[in-house]
């Protein structure tokens, strides 16, 4: 049969009827968006053969991929339909991209493995890192297709992510489409050289360098990079040269920062012109051929559009469905104790290694937690000896590798339970906590999903200055999408830890560096089955004229302004939340229908802190219950300094409690 660079006819017509769709499609929702049916467009023109070249060689519900908002002809190329792009665009509830959750071109289609994507430029990479390292732990040979254009790789996810891909020899291809533009922003403004040349120096990376408006060169180079990471021999690059026809997105006028001639060279570099010509040249396929092509696909697209125009939209009761897993919580399970006392950072341990047991799909990761050190805090001592270095391994020096990985690991089933060596730093990984992490369920309307486990050391008390003290509760318990566990002794984060990895949702699990040894957070062990379900409180303390409702550190703080005060026991109710999210108002209002007086203390400081929320919350829905002010004892709105006796002044002391104690029981 005749080819054409090693293509049929009939192939070079379907590619050909591919690049058209996707081109109908931008012009057709460019109209739409003209007549108010929707608010935002971003176009693939320009982009067809390179995506397309990428997309032949992508096995679709097989391989995965990690596509960016203008791959809309790479998802045409796996499979995905006209309607399907359209019920997206349209923001209708049937769209499977996201049911009209998320703005359109934001691809993601479970039964072809396209992981939805979120907004952030470049976010997308460690998570195909993530899950190519997943691939490999199948033993598999499915690969990971990730994309952006060339301003996105100035982002440090992408850099972090070639770092690790290089090294772990992911089988991952990194497709950079170079438009040579970032909305506005010339790529001589971003990079020193080239793409290219920017990612020389990682190793086992294989490099192309291709001309994305051909269809052929660039498949070749796919070709290529595909065949090598099957075989287990690394990640590749992919930079392809593209136009980009369409304006950055509906919101841009690219006349303002380009000038006509570099738009008509544009132009000319047209993909699927290019694509006839070179068919046409060579009398493999005839013009009328192609104009046929064109008229049928115009057609299809209108009348599909027609159709997608007639589906219905989300109904408005399901605006909060899916922020959460509908899993059943289970109850708190019998405590049966196995030793006499242990202390929280073995506790912690203990729960890891059972549940590694427990479940074959389990993975731990994060910066210096293999052996022999086992954690700056030796909270992993013995698992990678224990489990080998497939399953607990030493995660590169950076935040936002460990939990964009992770996230590309739990997409395909993997339970991530990495750590955070101190929550100071958790602040690289906040875009992958935030956008990504802590919204896949949401956005994807429940397709996606990405538990994990994020263990993290925070808080003070040991002279471990700015960067080694903080709290981080009142950031997290802003974030929907996401659960925390605080414990403060060590049979609770033994439970709570074991909970955390069966859940079907995302855990911050912070753990307090103060209390890992405490002889009074120290408690009996509970057995491998005991779990500890989030949201139920504890009681540590009974009494009935004043409650303080606090956790982590603060527990044991408010025990000490008690015995300051000398107060006997039957005057305050201490209520460990144990979880901040959820919070405990069940056990909160039975306390304070009691004692009709509360006191928050939490180590986070005062201002925006967790205590705000929940002294609101406790005066929106106990307002009546109250006979006195709802106080807070927290940390002063300061950094935390290294000398003791300044350190001592800027969290919560025991005094400090005392004082509020003593004002609310006289009030
Ligand atoms: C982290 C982040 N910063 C900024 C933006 C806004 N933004 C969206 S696309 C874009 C330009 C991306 O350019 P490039 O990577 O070259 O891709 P292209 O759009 O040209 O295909 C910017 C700045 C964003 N979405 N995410
Ligand atoms: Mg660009």
């Amino acid at each position: 049969m005749a080819r054409l660079n090693g293509f049929t006819k009939k192939q070079i017509i379907d590619v050909y009827r591919k690049m058209a769709l996707s081109r109908k499609l931008d012009d057709k929702m460019l109209i739409l968006l003209k007549q108010g049916k929707s608010f935002f467009h971003i176009g693939a023109s320009g982009h067809e053969a390179a995506q397309l070249a990428a997309a032949e060689m992508i096995k679709p519900g097989e391989d995965w991929s990690f596509p960016y908002y203008r791959d809309g002809a790479y998802c045409i190329g796996l499979g995905m339909t006209a309607r399907e792009q359209l019920l997206s665009f349209l923001a209708k509830a049937e769209d499977p991209n996201s049911g009209g959750r998320q703005m359109p071109q934001h691809y993601g289609h479970k039964n072809l493995r396209v992981v939805s994507q979120s907004s952030p430029t470049g976010t997308q990479f460690l998570q195909a890192v993530g899950c190519a390292m997943a691939c490999k732990l199948k033993k598999t040979k499915e690969v990971v297709y990730v994309s952006s254009g060339e301003g996105t790789t100035s982002q440090g996810d992408f850099h972090e992510a070639l770092n690790w891909a290089s090294n772990s020899k992911a089988p991952v291809i990194f497709h950079i489409q170079d438009n040579e533009y970032a909305i506005s922003t010339h790529r001589s403004e971003q990079t020193a050289s080239t793409i290219y040349n920017m990612t020389s120096g990682y190793g086992n990376l294989s490099r192309y360098d291709v001309n994305g408006t051909d269809f052929f060169e660039t498949n070749l180079a796919f070709k290529e990079a595909v065949q090598r990471a099957r075989k287990g021999k690394g990640p590749s690059v992919i930079v392809s040269h593209v136009v980009r026809l369409l304006p950055h997105s509906s919101s841009d006028d690219q006349r303002k920062y380009r000038s006509e001639k570099d738009l008509a060279e544009d132009i000319k570099k047209d993909p699927l012109v290019i694509l006839e010509s070179k068919c046409i040249d060579e009398n493999f396929i005839k013009p009328d051929e192609f104009e046929k092509i064109r008229t049928q696909v115009d057609k299809q697209v209108d009348d599909d559009a027609e159709w997608a125009d007639g589906q219905d939209y989300p109904d408005p009761d399901t605006a909060l469905d899916h922020i959460y897993s509908s899993q059943e919580v289970v109850g708190e399970t019998n405590f049966n104790s196995i030793s006499e006392k242990i202390v929280i950072v073995d506790a912690i341990n203990h729960a890891l290694l059972e549940e590694m047991e427990f479940n074959e799909k389990m993975i731990i990761y994060g910066q210096d937690i293999a052996d022999p050190k086992g954690g700056v805090f030796t909270a992993t001592k013995g698992l990678s000896d224990h489990f080998g270095g497939n399953r607990v391994f030493n995660s590169p020096l950076a935040e936002s590798s460990i939990v964009g990985t992770a996230v590309g690991m739990a997409v395909t089933g993997y339970k991530p339970v990495v750590e955070i060596q101190f929550g100071d730093y958790i602040w690289t990984a906040m875009m992958q906590i935030r956008n990504e992490v802590a919204t896949m369920r949401y956005r994807s309307n429940n397709a996606w999903t990405c538990p994990m486990v994020i263990r993290v050391p925070v808080g003070g008390y040991i002279h471990g200055a700015l960067c080694h003290s903080q709290s981080i509760d009142g950031y997290f318990i802003h974030l929907p999408g996401i659960y925390i566990a605080y414990p403060s002794c060590a049979a609770d984060a033994k439970g709570l830890l074991k909970m955390a990895c069966r859940m079907d949702d995302p855990v911050i699990f912070m753990e307090h560096k103060g209390l890992y040894r405490q002889g009074y957070a120290a408690t009996e062990e509970p057995d491998s089955d005991y779990l500890l379900p989030f949201g139920k409180g504890r009681l540590v303390i009974k009494g009935d004229e004043l409650t303080i409702v606090t956790w982590g550190a603060m527990v044991q703080k408010s025990m000490e302004a008690m015995q300051l005060l000398d107060l006997p026991d039957g005057i305050i109710d201490i209520i460990d939340l144990r979880t901040l999210n959820p919070i405990d108002l069940d056990l909160i209002e039975s306390s304070i229908a009691k004692t009709s007086k509360v006191l928050v203390v939490h180590e986070d400081n005062i201002t925006n802190g967790p205590g705000a929320e929940i002294s609101a919350l406790i005066a929106d829905k106990f307002f009546e219950l109250l006979d006195g002010p709802v106080r807070r004892v927290a940390s002063k709105d300061s950094p935390v300094p290294f000398n003791w006796l300044i350190e001592e002044r800027v969290l919560p002391q025991a005094e400090d409690i005392s004082n509020v104690i003593q004002e609310l029981l006289e009030y």
